[in-house]
């Protein structure tokens, strides 16, 4: 049986947007995040991270103006391995990866927040949900010019292989997804798509997160 909030995850999940400053095209992240969620992204998650990434106290002030919009759009505000930032805000969730604090702890000390982890082999998958993740980022699925340190490209099969050993927490596909490849992801299993450059460096930012809700709720 599916629990009430696996079902509540899920549905924020088909079209998640992900973005710091870096991944604007010089644009303003506020007017970035306003036109994703006017063309229906489901959830954000903040991510400063890379070269030219902010910190102190400009990336807590960015961090507080997207999160605002977030709330008064009704988006839960998602925060990228800074658990102290999290913290901080309060934020509806926090992603980890493999080599941030240890998803047990967040788990402990965020106890009712949404906690995302990103997994690359059934083990880290089995481990996270352990520890009590409510999703599992899993990719990259394409190449992708957005992680520096990204693991090999994965393909769709990684998430058809997830599902078919019979993981069933919620799953969203991550790295180089266009709106074009989108379905495929989901055709694979996943619940949605996570995404960083097809929407913030877009030319016409409300008009390609349309496109990925369509590809996405075929
Ligand atoms: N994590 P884009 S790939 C943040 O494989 C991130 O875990 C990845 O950006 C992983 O949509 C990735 O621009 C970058 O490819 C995704």
């Amino acid at each position: 049986m599916v629990d009430k909030r696996t079902e509540q995850i899920k549905e924020l999940l088909p079209v998640y947007f992900i973005m710091g400053s870096s991944n604007c095209n010089g644009r303003n992240p506020v007017d970035v995040l306003e036109e994703a969620i006017a063309g229906g992204i489901t959830l954000f998650q903040f991510r400063e991270k890379g070269e030219s990434a902010l910190t102190g106290k400009e990336k807590v002030r960015l961090a507080e103006r997207l999160q605002k919009v977030c709330q008064e759009n009704h988006i839960p505000f998602i925060v990228n391995d800074d658990f102290e930032l999290a913290i901080e805000l309060d934020a509806d969730g926090i992603h980890v990866g493999q080599d941030d604090l240890a998803a047990v702890i967040i788990r402990e000390k965020f106890s009712n927040k949404i906690l995302g982890v990103s997994a690359h082999t059934i083990e880290e998958a089995e481990q996270a949900i352990k520890d009590g993740a409510d999703y599992l980022g899993l990719g990259p699925i394409y190449p992708t010019r957005s992680k520096d340190d990204a693991e090999e490209v994965a393909g769709t099969e990684i998430i058809k292989r997830f599902r078919d050993h019979g993981i069933t927490l919620p799953i969203v596909g991550i790295g180089g997804i266009s709106p074009e490849s989108a379905e495929q992801v989901i055709q694979a299993g996943a619940d949605g798509v996570a995404v960083i450059s097809s929407i913030a460096s877009s030319s016409d930012v409300e008009e390609t997160a349309k496109s990925f809700l369509r590809a996405t709720s075929k």
